[in-house]
């Protein structure tokens, strides 16, 4: 009797080691999908194909990108380009990314709506599907830049306009990080902007060239803080197939549910024999 006892315990604890087993293996595989997914084609991602001088800046419009300007802004005050920070005051630890990064400049008319930096990409929209854009998004710091910049004088960039990174395909949006990280940038600093999106099996936009949208929204900053400009850099977009959240689910499951029946049995099986033995 003691023997089954012990038989008993025995079987469920290494029926419970198997099952722990199997759901970190589940586990363990989902996280090296979700890091060794397949980087998807970004123009001039990190800003660093045209040539800006040192520590300066340049207006144009950077390799790969195209200006989005829903409201007919662009021009005169409002600008984009790009920015060598290396050495100067806008960002102290200078570009996330090689020496480039990408700017939004809206001074001209404050407060008129959004503008910003699109490219639509190559790959198109794929079903079963994750997704995951990462952006650095920048506020960048007040200074004046060396010379040939230095003629264009201080520049008062305190403040932030605030910004949205999105993802989109056949110009529907799929997914956004709207100024999330307004609350913690501080002037001189960039950090990094994180959107996810998984598609199903069906969606109205598959098939469609997916899109990404790096947005100043030109919201009007304070007196003394005009907020001007956010600065992006290192695009990446990172897609993966879509598998199941690995809890209750596939293998585990599986081997939760021999775990219970194997309980069930040898219980019934052990109740049987000691009411035998009560029998004799
Ligand atoms: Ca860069
Ligand atoms: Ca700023």
């Amino acid at each position: 009797m003691a023997y089954r006892k012990r038989t008993l315990i025995k079987t469920i604890v290494m029926a419970g080691i198997l099952a722990q087993g199997s759901l970190s293996e589940t586990r363990a595989s989902s996280q090296i999908q979700q890091a060794t997914g397949t980087p998807l084609t970004i123009s001039n991602p990190g800003f660093e194909a045209d040539f800006t001088d040192p520590g300066c800046f340049s207006l144009f419009t950077p390799t790969g990108w195209t200006v989005f300007d829903p409201n007919g802004i662009f021009g005169g005050g409002d600008v984009v380009g790009a920015l060598d920070p290396t050495g100067q005051t806008f960002f102290p630890a200078g570009a996330p990314e090689g020496i480039n990064v990408g700017l939004t400049f809206l001074n001209g008319d404050i407060g008129g709506g959004p503008m910003g930096l699109a490219q639509v990409l190559g790959d198109t929209l794929l079903a079963d599907t994750v997704y995951t854009l990462t952006v650095q998004v920048g506020d960048i710091a007040s200074g004046t830049g060396p010379p040939p910049c230095d003629v264009f004088g201080f520049f008062n960039l305190d403040g932030f306009p605030g910004y949205q990174v999105q993802l989109l395909a056949g110009g529907v949006l799929l997914a956004q990080d709207d100024n999330t990280l307004a609350a913690t940038l501080v002037n001189g600093v960039f950090e990094l902007s994180t959107v996810s999106v998984t598609i199903g099996s069906a969606h109205p936009q598959l098939g469609q060239p997916l899109e990404i949208r790096l947005i100043n929204l030109n919201t009007p900053g304070a007196v003394g803080a005009p907020a001007i400009e956010v600065d992006f850099d290192d695009v990446m977009l990172i897609s993966h197939p879509a598998v199941d959240v690995p809890t209750m689910s596939n293998w585990g499951l599986v081997v939760m549910l021999l775990f219970m029946m194997t309980i069930s049995t040898l219980v019934a099986r052990n109740r049987r024999d000691a009411m035998t033995e009560s029998a004799i």
